[in-house]
């Protein structure tokens, strides 16, 4: 292997991830809207770092790639097993982020729960003073969460949830050695319990499966966290739900044609929606961005990886 391989680099990177690449590779960034470029220099490209994933047509025109080291535990936006079929490893960047989107969903069901934006705006607009004492909100203790998908971030989100008495069940594709009770069928559980986390990854298996049934059995009184992928919710029929009155509220960090974001949505006062800051904060990030790095490094060293995602297990040593 080359003592500096030379790296393609898809979107921006943290200013500590951009140190650590330029000392180990022969760093280009992908330059956006030149067609031309991949065509005349695809071949010598060996390593990818990529911050929003990577195109069949932009994979297919490295022929030499040999790993994408993506940034974020989600890799929906890279076809992971077309990738471990030409023997490219694909790593992310799972469990630095646990914490902090674990975090951000409680943040969530705590500002629906507590309608921290309505009676923000009613501290600031005077009607404190000229109506009175904002309306009385719903408490989170005590009440039956729903976790859909129990993996790493699931079962930190359920490890807090403990901390306001809740009793905790979660849906997942199979059973799992937890304390917690199992719901083989999403719709049963939904109907059980008074608040669904969605913390699911995304693509095909699991697009749309917060379909209208799933909202209409969580109920007027439920609640929807989504911190998972939008497109694991049926947008429409949620927005559906929402204005109808047969799903509570919700709270969103993510949405199916991000950054975009329907008018629909915007205008109801029933949801908090956040822009997809999950994992967004300057030391999560930087860790996440390490172990991008790290991931590199130890490719670089032995042609080995440090979270290489399941699909490409087998390829690494
Ligand atoms: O289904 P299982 O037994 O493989 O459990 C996984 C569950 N899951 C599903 N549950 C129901 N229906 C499905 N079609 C389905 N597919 C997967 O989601 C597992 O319990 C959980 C995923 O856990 P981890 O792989 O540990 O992911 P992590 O690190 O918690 O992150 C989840 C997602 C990322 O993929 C990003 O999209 C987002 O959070 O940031």
């Amino acid at each position: 292997m080359a003592d500096r391989p030379a790296l393609l680099q898809i979107g921006k990177v943290l200013p500590t991830m951009a140190t650590r690449l330029d000392a180990g590779f022969e760093v280009t960034v992908l330059p956006e809207g030149d067609a031309d470029f991949l065509a005349a220099r695809g071949g010598e490209f060996t390593a990818v770092a990529t911050m929003k994933g990577i195109s069949d047509e932009v994979m297919a025109a490295l022929p030499n790639l040999k790993i994408i080291a993506s940034f974020g535990v989600g890799y929906d936006s890279i076809n992971a097993d077309a990738a471990a079929e030409r023997g490219i490893i694909v790593t992310h960047t799972p469990d630095v982020l646990n914490d902090e989107v674990a975090d951000t969903a409680i943040m969530l069901w705590l500002a629906v729960s507590k309608e921290l934006v309505p009676s923000e705006a009613w501290a600031r607009s005077g009607d404190w003073e000229a109506k009175g004492a904002y309306p009385l909100t719903r408490s989170v203790r005590g009440r039956k969460v729903g976790i859909l998908g129990l993996g790493r971030i699931g079962q930190t989100i359920a490890e807090m949830c403990q901390l306001f008495g809740n009793e905790v069940v979660y849906h997942t594709r199979s059973e799992k050695d937890v304390p917690y009770q199992y719901y083989g069928n999403l719709v049963e559980m939904a109907r059980d319990v008074d608040v669904i986390f969605v913390i699911t990854p995304g693509g095909a298996a699991t697009n749309k499966l917060v379909n209208a049934q799933v909202m209409e059995a969580l109920g007027p009184e439920g609640i929807l966290i989504n911190v998972a992928r939008g497109t694991v919710v049926d947008e429409t029929a949620m927005i559906a739900a929402l204005e109808s009155g047969k799903l509570g509220a919700a709270g969103l960090d993510v949405f199916e044609a991000e950054p975009k974001i329907p008018e629909a949505l915007k205008r109801l006062k029933n949801v908090v929606l956040v822009p997809h800051i999950g994992s967004a904060t300057v030391e999560t990030r930087d860790a996440m961005g390490a172990l991008v790095c790290d991931n590199l490094d130890r490719w670089r060293e032995n042609g080995g990886a440090v979270t290489p995602v399941p699909e490409c297990k087998h390829l690494v040593t």
